[in-house]
């Protein structure tokens, strides 16, 4: 099976616990078991509020992870360095947004992020991480 990196921005660690009228009421371990579940890949699963973490952690994936599923959180609109961190990283990157960021305000239009992924999913709530898998299963198999 293939090694799948699943990383989450700053603030998704309060998923299910707030804003549920727009990020929906699973916890981001209800989104870790359901993944799981579906028994597509190798998952390593993180979430960290920084951003240096997350760069960290994107040049650990070089080398050990096939693909990269990541929701940036707010850094999506704002960071450079994790663009340029998953610009060194070899294979596909979906990302992933809960909410369609394009239906919110302006500044979460623009994703620097956008620029480094094969994929772009927003607005399908949490279904967007299995619809990420689901979409990696089937191009790394072939
Ligand atoms: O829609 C998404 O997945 C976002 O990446 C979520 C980010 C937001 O800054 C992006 O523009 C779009 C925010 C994550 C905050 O998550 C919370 C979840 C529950 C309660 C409070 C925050």
């Amino acid at each position: 099976m293939t090694n799948v990196l699943i990383l989450n921005g700053p603030n998704l660690n309060l998923l299910g616990q707030r804003e549920p009228h727009i990020y929906g009421a699973d916890t981001l371990a209800d989104v870790e078991t359901k993944a799981r579940a579906l028994d597509l890949a190798d998952l390593t699963f993180k979430q960290s509020n920084h951003e240096g973490q997350l760069v960290d952690w994107i040049q650990e994936a070089r080398g050990t992870m096939d693909a990269i599923v990541i929701n940036p959180g707010a850094y999506s609109h704002t960071s450079v360095a994790i663009l340029d961190a998953l610009s060194s990283f070899d294979g596909p990157v979906v990302e992933v947004h809960i909410s369609n960021i394009h239906k919110r305000e302006a500044f979460r239009h623009h994703s620097y992020v956008s620029a480094r992924a094969e994929a772009v999913i927003a607005g399908l709530g949490i279904e967007g991480y299995f619809a990420a898998l689901r979409w990696l299963a089937a191009r790394l198999s072939s």
